[in-house]
């Protein structure tokens, strides 16, 4: 890029550094992930991207959240990606793909995927209020929201949880949002398909944007492409679906992002004179689940649970560390947590010291410091670690999860994922990452 920034030194610099980020990739309505890596509008993404906006354009903030849940379903889905018209053949797949266009349910004036991601928006509705210039005249958005979100929450609390106990699963790697762990090599252990038979054709777009080492391998294409062919082919929708489905996970960073949505929503309900009994149920049930459920006592974090082979994945992850975000450890629980984040396994050792906090434990078989979700540090797990630290009373651990973060912005860029090494160090995947500078935005307003 020619507009390619020279090294930002001061917080001031910094900050308007992220704003051009911003103002690069803003679309109009909504704002891009990256310049061309992602051309659409990505779900968790517009949370974050939404409170990079709040401090100086509250209005494009909240037409973000608008954008976004015009992708939304009747069942209370809401998309992982709302496809933008004008680029829709830069970006593998592409709304055609999925065969969504025209199925009862789904919304006739927005292109989207079939999957969902994080809900975040409950949490980011909360840091919106607090930000609002003018409460009565952001209040009818407000209104709006809560109850599409709350519509969001049912659906993952019903459609995602069979069995009523408190876990929403996912079912498929891109709705974690974390779409290359190693835990998903695991869970894809047990599942066999023919690559030749079984995954349609297809031609990836993310190796014209990005060095083929930042991104997955071709086997989880394959694999990621399998699940969307099986849920197309079901039109997203039959219940027994999900009967002989090969992937379905409860993992603990979405179950607790979604717990602290409930907690968030509880405020703004109150807020808007509503009865917040149902979130107060969901919140503490699902903290309730992840600690029953996804604790792993031998390794002293929190995993995934494979609900098709009933069994922990036991794969230590950033993933791991985020209940403290609602609050679901207790004190024995979170002090394993931040020990956990202090030893080799996440801060490296002194002739090797790493950046906080690697995606995957930089012990792990499959971490690896340049392929993303497999070991980078990506701002916005640092971001929601530290304030689930500041929950736990740890500000020191907190400003460390910060600082490390803005460091690495300073001297390398805002890229969307940086290598862990503190003596390999530099950004990776796509530049002018727009959630990178949405949350150093943030940061830097507190
Ligand atoms: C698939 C947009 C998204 C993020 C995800 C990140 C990456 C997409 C991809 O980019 O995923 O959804 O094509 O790799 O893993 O967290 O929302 O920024």
């Amino acid at each position: 890029m020619n507009d390619r920034f020279s090294e930002p030194k001061t917080e001031t610099d910094l900050l308007k550094e992220a704003r051009r980020v911003l103002q690069h990739n803003l679309l109009g309505a909504f704002t891009k992930p990256a310049p061309s890596l992602y051309p659409h509008q990505w779900n968790w993404d517009a949370g974050f991207i939404a409170l990079g906006w709040a401090p100086t354009n509250f209005k494009q903030a909240c037409s973000e959240m608008t954008a976004l849940f015009r992708g939304q379903w009747s069942n209370g889905m809401v998309p992982q990606i709302v496809f933008s018209v004008k680029n829709s053949g830069k970006y593998f797949p592409g709304y055609r793909f999925w065969e969504t266009q025209g199925l009862p349910g789904k919304p006739r004036n927005a292109r989207t995927s079939g999957l969902t991601m994080p809900a975040v928006h409950g949490f980011v509705l909360q840091r919106l209020l607090e930000q609002a210039p003018d409460v009565r005249e952001a209040r009818p958005f407000f209104r709006r929201m809560y109850d599409r979100v709350l519509l969001l929450h049912d659906y993952l609390y019903t459609l995602r949880d069979p069995h009523g106990e408190g876990l929403a699963f996912i079912c498929h790697p891109w709705e974690s949002g974390m779409d290359n762990l190693p835990t998903w090599e695991t869970v894809f252990e047990t599942i066999h398909f023919d690559p030749e038979k079984d995954v349609p054709a297809y031609e990836r777009m993310d190796l014209q944007h990005v060095d083929a080492p930042f991104r997955p391998r071709k086997e989880s294409y394959d694999r990621y492409i399998y699940l969307v062919n099986i849920l197309r082919k079901s039109h997203y929708k039959k219940p027994e679906l999900w009967n002989d489905y090969p992937f379905k996970v409860q993992e603990p960073m979405f179950n607790a992002i979604l717990s602290h949505s409930n907690e968030a929503m509880m405020e703004l309900g109150k807020w808007l004179g509503k009865d917040t009994g149902q979130l107060r149920e969901w919140h503490e049930q699902t903290n309730k689940a992840i600690n029953d459920k996804l604790w792993d006592e031998q390794r002293g974090v929190y995993v995934s649970f494979d609900l098709v082979q009933q069994r922990q994945v036991p794969v230590v992850t950033a993933a791991g560390l985020i209940p403290l975000l609602s609050g679901a450890p207790d004190q024995v629980r979170a002090e394993r947590l931040t020990a956990l984040l202090q030893n080799p396994k996440f801060s490296g050792t002194a002739e090797n010291p790493a950046w906080l906090c690697a995606s995957t434990a930089l012990d792990d078989p499959g971490f690896d410091p340049f392929r993303y979700w497999r070991g980078p540090v990506w701002i916005n797990m640092n971001w929601m670690m530290y304030h689930a630290l500041l929950r736990y009373n740890q500000p020191a651990l907190a400003a460390r999860l910060r600082d490390d973060s803005l460091e690495l912005v300073r001297r390398h860029g805002f890229w969307e994922y940086y290598n862990p090494w503190k003596k390999q160090s530099g950004g990776c995947g796509t530049d002018q990452f727009s959630w990178t500078a949405a949350l150093v935005i943030d940061w830097l307003r507190q």
